[in-house]
């Protein structure tokens, strides 16, 4: 069975949920601690050598880090990635935005916003939200004409791109200048299901800005 080392209120690991729970994949999870270093020890850093979450082990023991890199790997041979060049490609341009565009713009922010860290990162603000608004135009331009990212169900694209963007309001941006991604977001949230419940940040003690991130 797959091993997950997950953290509860990160869409990282978020991603990576939906995706198992859709494939009806069992697994167990394991917390890691990452405000108190538990993501930074010698043990941690041997499953994911930059000493992140999610990391999914595998039975033998082999392990892979960066929540799109697992979702690919699950998704190989199920309609959550699919098989033609064309097609796979574009998940993959999504998978590779999402991780430049949306994750280090939108996630960075609603963290901060979050657990009390905006005072922190104030030089970087105004820039983040100026990526930020970038990436939601693009998606909203993308998703004029079309039902998901890529084709016409629910792939990895979806599950990875709506994961911190459904969030943005968290950081204080308004969706009014985006229909074609509210109406998007209300189909991702009808395709996934309700069974993954996004976990505030307030579930963790050790997450204020007294933690060590
Ligand atoms: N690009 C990585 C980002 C992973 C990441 O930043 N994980 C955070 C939680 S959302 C983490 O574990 N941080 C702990 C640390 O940096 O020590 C991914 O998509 O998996």
């Amino acid at each position: 069975m797959f091993t997950l080392h997950d953290y509860l209120p990160s869409q990282n690991g978020w991603k990576v949920r939906v995706l198992l729970g859709l494939l009806e994949m069992p697994y167990s999870s394991r917390s890691v601690s990452i405000f108190e270093g538990e993501s930074r020890t010698e043990t941690f850093l041997k499953l994911n050598p930059v000493g992140a979450i999610p990391v999914l082990e595998l039975d033998d023991g082999r392990a892979i880090a960066e929540s799109n890199a697992i979702l690919t790997y699950l998704a190989e041979g199920t309609p959550f990635l699919p098989s033609d060049t064309y097609e796979r490609a574009k998940v993959m341009q999504w998978l590779f935005f999402e991780q430049y565009h949306v994750e280090p713009v939108i996630g960075s922010l609603r963290f901060w916003t979050l657990t009390g860290r905006l005072e922190h990162n104030q030089s970087m603000i105004a820039g983040k939200r100026e990526a930020a608004i970038r990436a939601l135009a693009a998606i909203d331009r993308s998703l004029a004409d079309s039902l998901f990212l890529v084709g016409k169900q629910l792939t990895i694209a979806d599950i990875a791109v709506y994961a911190y963007s459904h969030r943005v309001e968290d950081c204080g941006f308004s969706l009014a200048a985006y229909p074609a991604f509210v109406a998007w977001c209300g189909r991702v949230r009808d395709a996934i299901g309700p069974d993954c419940p996004v976990y505030p940040y307030s579930l963790d003690p050790h997450s204020d800005v007294r933690g060590e991130l």
